[in-house]
């Protein structure tokens, strides 16, 4: 079976977005619109993987979705041309990611580091959610029978493992498969990673060798797309530095996880290289680099948070927005579904 290029990636309604998932993910998925057809998810049953104190409880998970629905539109994705819709309102997320269970391995699983690090110590006491997660997101890419996944660096793990999944599905399934029409024995493709830009892995601007996430404690180790123009640059004139100034070239900042950081943000804001940024900054201080760089992101950042203030201020719209985007994922995943059973030996209405 030859499979029709399609676009497929989520973020998850917990907490704040920040200029890591913007860098990572959703300006590329603004991107890909110009050349695919893409389908963005607001993965709600992934955030529920976490305890309540991480997602907020109920008002909270219906206010955060909209949330990140506003931020797409916001940053550009057109819900009209595209696909824009919470994961939850298609059933099949959770039917596939039930057959893939029966299909991934224990041993893969337990390899994935996302589980060890937001399971921590406590191993015990995390959900069977968390556990499965990177199944779940499997079964979203693969029900769509998506072939591209724009994602941050910290998603290859579980990019890998949807590779797996969907090759022993395969290699398990081929002669149902070929008897159900797909003569090469393959219903499902080979999602492939999308990991583009200067800012693949955003790190915490308090710590350089930490990703900044939603989930960290302080709030001056992120920029939230939410910031107003004096949070932002509070944050960037306390992010931390080194006493240099900055190197001239690219191999320089190998060794200084921090500057690396800020340049790596200014290149892919500006949408430049590392090197070219340094052109113009390398030899002077940080301080002078840090006042661009704050013009820089206000700049990129405030017309967003602008627009997605004016977007939640109607939910109403919003939901509209997700109940349209849905019935138009079904219609995609009802087919997989439909084959996916079949294939498997489940007996359904026809
Ligand atoms: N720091 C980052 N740099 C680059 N990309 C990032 N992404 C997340 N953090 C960075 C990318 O954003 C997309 C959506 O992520 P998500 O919200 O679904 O999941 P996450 O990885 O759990 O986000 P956080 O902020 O890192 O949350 P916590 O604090 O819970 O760990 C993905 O494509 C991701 O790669």
């Amino acid at each position: 079976m030859s499979f029709v290029e399609r676009v497929f990636s989520g973020v998850q309604p917990t907490g704040n977005l920040h200029l890591g998932n913007y860098l990572g993910a959703i300006v590329n998925f603004v991107k890909m619109q110009e050349t695919h057809n893409c389908i963005y998810c607001v993965v709600d049953m992934h955030a529920i993987t976490m305890g309540m104190d991480v997602w907020g409880g109920p008002a909270e998970l219906a206010r955060t979705t909209r949330e990140v629905t506003a931020a797409f539109i916001a940053s550009g994705i057109d819900p009209k041309k595209h696909i824009v819709f919470n994961q939850s309102q298609v059933s099949g997320h959770a039917e596939l990611a039930w057959i893939f269970n029966c299909v991934a391995r224990m041993g893969w699983l337990n390899r994935m580091t996302q589980f060890k690090e937001k399971a921590g110590k406590d191993r015990e006491n995390a959900s069977v959610g968390l556990y499965d997660y990177p199944v779940l997101m499997a079964a979203d890419i693969l029900l769509y029978r998506a072939t591209h996944v724009p994602v941050g660096e910290d998603q290859k793990q579980h990019l890998e493992l949807s590779r797996d999944i969907a090759q022993k599905f395969n290699n398990d399934f081929g002669d149902s498969i070929r008897s159900h029409g797909a003569h090469d024995g393959m219903l499902f493709p080979l999602p492939e990673p999308l990991i583009m830009g200067a800012a693949t892995r955003v790190m915490s601007l308090r710590d350089g060798t930490k990703k900044m996430s939603k989930s960290d404690a302080s709030d001056y180790s992120r920029i939230n797309l939410t910031d107003d123009a004096d949070t932002i640059a509070q944050k960037i004139r306390k992010a931390k530095t080194d006493p240099e100034p900055l190197p001239s070239e690219e191999k320089g900042l190998e060794p200084r996880p921090e500057a690396d950081n800020l340049v790596g943000i200014f290149a892919a804001l500006s949408g430049r290289s590392k090197a070219d940024v340094l052109r113009d900054f390398g030899g002077g201080q940080f301080s002078s680099f840090k006042n661009a760089l704050v013009e820089l992101c206000v700049t990129k950042l405030s017309p967003i948070a602008g627009e997605m203030k004016r977007l939640v201020a109607d939910p109403g719209h919003i939901d509209a927005i997700l109940i349209d985007g849905s019935d138009r994922a079904r219609a995609i995943a009802d087919e997989t579904m439909k084959l996916s059973k079949d294939v498997v030996g489940f007996i359904r209405r026809r």
